[in-house]
């Protein structure tokens, strides 16, 4: 029997604008609908992050979060998971916040200190340029994601041995996978880990089928059978990325967060879609699709 894929869905994230798509979700509201939708559709995990209602901006504000939240865990049985990757210009300390509040089964932990493209790594169909207020574009030309050793304890001292929170492990480029094995030999990070291959961000690695080879195989050497991997590819590159990833074993992401679009030009209208055209290619592929206990399961969650 194939190993089930999980399908991870990141419902909003904190790169695009509502500028970009009317179908982004911004409210609490709007954010609850799409995700309940996506876990109904056929995701596993909910990667969740928070906007300012009035401005569609990035929010680390917990009380946001605590207004969709219960709405969604009432309504699904799916792992959710609170980013604390967060948004420019947040601060470590600020992007923790919600994940501290709300202990959730599930966090990201971003395993770098990079540059990171906003809207130059998205999306190469279209020119989003029009979509920023000129300050925030040229904020962003400077933006430093940052990620140091120093963060990433501080995750697994706050989250997991505080709340017994487990981990996405955001990877955007192979030297990440030589520091989670640092913090695995030191004990902190514990198995089995879910690794996010993150492809296609402009300051990462690259969106090629032959970089995540590499990247799986770079993982096989460092942690044997003790990880999954799952993969999302930014914009126009996510549903190649995921195809093959499913067809390597792994594991999958989508989501209006990594991709607004369903083809060249054409906008995806909600999360769940995306979630039903990954869910037919892994299908089409022939691997089940894991329900949320069975990710629980596969990633040794608390449930
Ligand atoms: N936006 C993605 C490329 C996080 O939320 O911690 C990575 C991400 C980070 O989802
Ligand atoms: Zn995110």
């Amino acid at each position: 029997m194939p190993t089930p894929v999980i399908i991870t869905c990141a419902v909003t994230g904190s790169v695009h604008t509502p500028t970009m798509s009317p179908h982004l979700p911004i409210t609490p509201d709007q954010i609850a609908e799409q995700a309940i939708a996506a876990a109904e559709a056929g995701a596993a995990i909910l990667h969740l992050h928070a906007r300012d209602p009035e401005t569609g901006r990035p929010s680390p504000d917990p009380a946001l979060f605590l207004r969709f939240l219960p709405r969604i865990k009432q309504a699904t049985g799916a792992v959710v998971n609170v980013s604390t990757g967060g948004g420019m210009p947040m601060t470590v300390t600020q992007r923790m916040e919600a994940a501290v509040r709300t202990a959730p089964e599930m966090a990201s932990c971003n395993m770098g200190t990079m540059n990171f493209g906003l809207f130059q790594a998205l999306d190469r169909w279209t020119d989003w340029t029009h979509a920023w207020e000129p300050e925030f574009l040229e904020a962003s030309r400077d933006f430093v994601f940052k990620n140091t050793f120093a963060d990433i304890e501080a995750l697994h001292s706050t989250l997991a041995d505080g709340h017994g929170t487990r981990f996405e492990y955001e990877c955007y480029d192979l030297g990440h996978l030589y520091t989670l094995a640092h913090f695995v030999d030191r004990g902190i990070a514990k198995p089995p880990l879910f690794l996010q291959f993150c492809l296609g961000i402009l300051g990462g690695i690259g969106a090629d089928p032959e970089n995540l080879v590499t990247m799986t195989r770079t993982a096989d050497r460092l942690f044997g059978d003790a990880y999954r991997f799952s993969v999302l590819g930014a914009g126009r590159h996510q549903m190649r990325l995921a195809t093959v990833a499913a067809a390597l074993g792994g594991h999958v992401r989508v989501g209006l967060e990594d991709n607004l679009f369903r083809e060249k030009g054409v906008l995806s209208e909600s999360n769940a879609e995306q979630v039903r055209a990954v869910r037919a290619v892994v299908e089409g592929l022939g691997r089940p699709v894991a329900g949320p206990d069975e990710a629980r399961a596969l990633l040794g969650l608390k449930g």
